[in-house]
């Protein structure tokens, strides 16, 4: 990967084969006692373009306080950086997110290579072009798979330090199993120059994490309910979307909100594909998705568990919202 290009390169880089089964996912999932959804089946392309409506939401606080908060501190996270990094981003390439960091970089550095490790290809969106456009000095690369496959490409391939970003509370959608794992990974691919950065949606009031989740404009009820119309689409379901509701309810015990399609009468669901008949009460639910939401210090715990320092902690003035910056 030589010279300097203002187009956004692919490379595939799956080791194994990452085939999502969403026949036997949902069959699984809603055969069981207590009947679910995996989220990660919420994002096919309404469900991805719901999802960007949603980080624009007055009561989505989460995308507008981390971007403030980048805007603020990109400079502070670099300067604790190495200098002549990479930017390597877990998930989709929000561009309006890395700009901050790109850009504070590049007032540091003669030339940066981005690069956005995400499962499904063109994670790089038109953003990154824009980028592109801006500053020829910036190179970047989508690499295709897995973040394990990911960052175990970049150890081989990349031999400048780099700083991972792992924003917009994804982590919130972990279980503690999927972080123990994440961590275990992030360790294993990580040299001591590497640094992490991560975006963590922190603990407060029930009411508002509950209006984040269930907004005015029902936004977030659309993207919910797209599931099942997922499932019409591609299983042959005959989900009448009418007959669920959209609930977003704050657990104290597992400090988590968690969406819910509750089934507003007896009912029967058949999904052709599957061979399947799915009987639902009136008031029995779908569970689609847990949103964690953790204190500094539980997340610090958590990291601690796995062998990283805390370097930074970036946070707006309401802590709301926090950016570890991890060695
Ligand atoms: C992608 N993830 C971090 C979002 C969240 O806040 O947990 C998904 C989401 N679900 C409903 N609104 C947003």
């Amino acid at each position: 990967m030589s010279g300097l290009s203002n187009e956004v390169r692919y490379v595939s880089i799956t080791l194994r084969e990452v085939q999502e089964n969403l026949g036997l996912d949902v069959q699984q999932a809603l055969t069981a006692p207590i009947k679910s959804l995996p989220c990660k089946y919420f994002y096919d392309q309404q469900g991805m373009a719901l999802f960007e409506q949603i980080c624009g939401l007055p009561e989505y606080y989460l995308t507008r306080v981390e971007t403030a908060i980048l805007k603020n501190r990109a400079a502070q996270i670099i300067e604790r950086c190495p200098s002549d990094l990479s930017l390597v981003e877990l998930g989709s390439g929000s561009s309006t997110k890395s700009r901050f960091l790109i850009e504070s970089c590049l007032a540091r550095q003669k030339a940066l290579t981005y690069y956005a490790i995400d499962i499904s290809p063109g994670g790089l969106d038109n953003g990154a072009r824009q980028l592109l456009q801006e500053y020829p000095q910036l190179r970047a690369v989508g690499l295709v798979g897995e973040f394990a496959d990911g960052l175990s490409y970049l150890s081989t391939h990349a031999r400048e330090p780099r700083l991972v970003a792992f924003l917009g509370s994804t982590i919130g959608n972990f279980t503690e199993e999927d972080i123990a794992r994440f961590f275990t990974v992030l360790r294993q691919e990580l040299r001591p120059e590497d640094q992490f950065l991560l975006g963590v949606d922190l603990l407060k009031a029930p009411a508002m994490l509950e209006a984040a989740y269930d907004d005015s404009q029902g936004i977030t009820a659309q993207f919910n309910l797209n599931i099942l119309a997922r499932l019409n689409r591609e299983l042959g379901a005959d989900f009448d979307l009418a007959t669920f509701r959209h609930r977003a309810v704050f657990n104290r015990e597992h400090s988590r909100i968690e969406m819910h399609l509750v089934s507003l009468r007896d009912q029967r669901v058949r999904i052709g594909d599957l061979g399947l008949d799915i009987d639902f009460r009136q008031g029995e639910t779908i569970h689609t998705e847990n949103c964690y939401k953790y204190s500094r210090a539980r997340m610090e715990s958590l990291m601690a568990d796995h062998g990283f320092h805390v370097l930074c902690r970036f946070a707006d003035p309401h802590e709301q919202f926090c950016l570890f910056l991890v060695s």
